[in-house]
């Protein structure tokens, strides 16, 4: 099979690069390792900025987005208790939406075919080749027979556990990360949302977050040690802690009912430079994580996505190179602020095995002063809505 862009992961950065490159009329196919439905079945980002959405309307692609997404103007902060509300839409006149990635991959998935954009599922053994030639490929194995992809360029859109990083070599490669010693526990159940704000509540027992899909489906996480086992978790003893760790004011207003989904996912911070090696991108997490706090993983998915859009098209329908050329840096200079946002907010909000008294009082001092000041709340509402592009 030929093409012009081989993208290998069929998650959001995958599937958004995919339409917006079928749109400009360039040829691309996804390369994915597992199956539609277990894609389709992933629950994970709900908030999303201007970038995302804005994406998402450029593609035509945002017609349920715009009828279930939910408008959020503020964020609420909770500290042993006590709530701190910031108003988002005041500081920056932006707000976020809430809209599950869950409906996102579907939206996109299911106009895949009419867009004439191709996702091989359920491709086993992917392997990148000659990434720094003028002629690479991919070679994987699809319905037991091998199959094989010659492109102009390789997008790398494989996550964080992908193959695609490791095809730049080490000599080139270079690996920033930080992994917490916690995790989040969460739970999504069909009961309405406790608040009508995202609510981050730091607390003694640890950090707790209410979130929601739609008026009648919650999302909620607690941060949990790495050792904690799922089995542990009863639904019943997971309501009881975060009842407790939202404060007597939110918890009171906690509706609980079963779990229709329960997991744990570690925190991590991490980013891979460059961002191009030869004729292979990397895009979303395969280059970068940040710990969920401040829901800018797939946020960041979508800005990088939306620069390197620019710059295949420039490239392939001009043979300008300078979009290209200026890709990895562009895309790491917003990466980095936000990493740096996403690791002050989980720092600020989670309790720290190694951490005393001494930075639990910190964490009360700046959660003072953020209540008491206009241009804290506005630092945390402008990396909220998202920087700039
Ligand atoms: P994905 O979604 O991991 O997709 C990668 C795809 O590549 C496939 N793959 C391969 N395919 C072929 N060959 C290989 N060798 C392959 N290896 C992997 C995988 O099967 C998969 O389909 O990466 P992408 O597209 O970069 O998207 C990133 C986002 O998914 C991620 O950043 C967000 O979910 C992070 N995140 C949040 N982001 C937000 O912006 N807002 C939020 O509210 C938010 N909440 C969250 C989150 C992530 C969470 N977890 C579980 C880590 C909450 C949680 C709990
Ligand atoms: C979510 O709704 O899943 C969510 C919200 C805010 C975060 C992370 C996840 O910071």
């Amino acid at each position: 099979m030929k093409t012009q862009v081989a993208i290998i992961g069929a998650g959001p950065a995958g599937l958004m690069l995919g339409h917006g490159l079928r749109q400009a009329g360039i040829d691309a196919v996804i390369v994915e390792r597992t199956s539609k439905a277990r894609v389709l079945q992933r629950i994970r980002a709900g908030v999303l900025e201007r970038t995302t959405t804005d994406l998402l309307t450029r593609l035509g692609l945002d017609h349920r987005l715009k009828v279930e997404g939910l408008l959020h103007t503020g964020l609420t902060l909770v500290n042993d208790g006590h709530v701190i509300d910031v108003e988002v839409t005041k500081h920056t006149g932006r707000h976020v939406t809430v809209y599950g990635q869950t409906e996102i991959t579907r939206d996109l998935i299911e106009a895949a075919p009419e867009r004439g954009l191709a996702i091989i599922w359920e491709a086993a053994e992917v392997a990148l080749h000659d990434v720094d030639s003028t002629a690479p490929f991919v070679t994987f194995a699809a319905n037991g027979a091998p199959g094989r992809i010659d492109a102009q360029v390789i997008v790398g859109c494989d996550g964080f556990h992908g193959a695609a990083r490791q095809a730049i070599p080490n000599t080139v490669r270079r690996e920033f990360e930080r992994a917490y010693p916690f995790g989040w526990l969460g739970v999504l159940a069909d009961v309405p949302p406790c608040h009508p704000e995202v609510v981050y509540a730091s607390h003694e027992r640890g950090f707790a977050l209410a979130s929601m899909r739609s008026p009648t489906r919650s999302r909620y996480y607690i941060q949990v040690g790495l050792d904690e086992k799922i089995e542990d978790w009863s639904d019943y003893r997971f309501w009881d802690e975060l009842r407790l760790r939202l404060g007597p004011e939110l918890g009171a207003k906690v509706i609980t009912g079963p779990s229709i989904e329960k997991s744990i996912a570690p925190l991590r911070s991490f980013v891979s430079e460059p961002m191009r090696h030869g004729n292979l991108f990397l895009a979303g997490d395969a280059a970068h994580i940040v710990p969920p706090t401040g829901a800018k993983g797939l946020n960041l998915a979508s800005s990088d996505v939306t620069y390197l859009l620019e710059a295949l098209i420039d490239w392939f329908t001009c043979g300008d190179a300078a979009g290209i050329n200026g890709y990895s840096d562009r895309a790491l200079r917003r990466i980095w602020k936000t990493e740096r946002f996403s690791w002050y907010l989980t720092k600020l909000m989670h309790r720290f095995p190694e951490d005393g008294a001494f930075e639990r009082r910190m964490q009360n001092a700046e959660l003072d002063y953020i209540e008491h000041s206009e241009a804290a709340q506005a630092m945390i509402a402008e990396n909220y809505v998202g920087l700039p592009l």
